[in-house]
């Protein structure tokens, strides 16, 4: 009797913990985190107005918060997603942004791409996302910075 006790609990135990782990893992269900108090993203390199050739190296900064990898939650932690030539104020930022060629996302952390541009103007924006690519409320949005690719 002892034993079947023991063995009830934990099961129990057990079946909390899958559930748990469900609800944390669900993007579906997951919320926007408020935005730490002065975070802010911005674009070390290039510069505003740069004349640039492709592939063009793109690095980014933060301040007020920190760097982890998507699927990680850690407080007050996100990674870095680079839009490019779409407003932010079209994607839908209350839940996981979308991955396509205009949202790229830097889920394993990174702080700086490569990436190949047309020759033209471009505008590109950083949004900080959290563990689930979900932005943070207010977004943590960077300026835009525009460059013109020769
Ligand atoms: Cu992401």
């Amino acid at each position: 009797m002892r034993m079947f006790m023991a063995t009830m609990l934990a099961t129990t135990f057990a079946a909390t913990l899958t559930a748990g782990a469900l609800v944390s893992g669900s993007a579906a269900i997951a919320q926007q985190k408020p935005a730490p108090e002065g975070a802010s993203v911005y674009f070390v390199s290039p510069e505003e107005g740069a004349t640039v050739s492709s592939p063009v190296r793109v690095v980014f900064g933060l301040t007020g918060m920190g760097i982890a990898p998507a699927g990680v939650e850690k407080a007050a932690t996100g990674h870095h997603h680079l839009i490019i030539d779409v407003d932010p104020e079209s994607l839908d930022l209350s839940g996981a942004l979308p991955a396509d060629e205009n949202v790229v996302h830097f889920g394993g952390g990174q702080t700086e791409t490569e990436i190949d541009l047309a020759p033209g103007e471009h505008t590109l924006y950083l949004l900080l996302g959290d563990e689930n690519h979900i932005p943070f409320d207010p977004p943590i949005l960077s300026e835009p910075l525009t460059i013109t690719v020769e």
